[in-house]
């Protein structure tokens, strides 16, 4: 099994070490999850089957929520960019705009919310769980 991953400077995070491709299937998509948006092309070869390739194109952004601060904490986007945020902590939080724009309720481990910025500006954000001073981030929308 061999899986090689290009993408156009993105990075990528992989589910597990080793991706298994099903046999027959030419894609990779299964266990393979892209936190930054960008076309990736994925190749990949199965036990019996020739070189398989695929590509996929994804939109927009994860921020990883942890515990207790967002990764990234400032993050720049064009107008139009969905924002995903991925709670990846032990424990609930949220992620809330200062002036009401969005309000995600707590988000358990594992849980997302998703919020497309369709205006520029500067928006604020924080863990109503944990508070400002501790949690805290800004979605910057050009
Ligand atoms: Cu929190």
């Amino acid at each position: 099994m061999r899986v090689t991953l290009s993408s156009n400077s993105a990075r990528a995070t992989f589910d597990a070490t080793t991706i298994t491709i099903p046999a027959g299937q030419y894609y990779a998509q299964t266990g393979v999850s892209f936190d930054t948006a960008g076309t990736y092309t994925i190749t990949a070869t199965a036990t019996g089957y020739p070189d398989g390739m695929a590509s996929t194109t994804t939109t927009g952004l994860v921020i990883r929520i942890q515990d207790n601060f967002f990764s990234s904490a400032t993050i720049t986007i064009p107008a139009g960019t969905p924002v995903t945020w991925k709670n990846f902590g032990q424990v609930s939080h949220t992620t809330t705009s200062n002036t009401g724009v969005w309000d995600s309720g707590p988000l358990t481990p594992g849980s997302t919310y998703s919020y497309s910025f369709s205006t520029p500006g500067t928006f604020p954000y924080y863990c109503t769980i944990h508070g400002a001073a501790v949690m805290s981030g800004t979605v910057i929308v050009q």
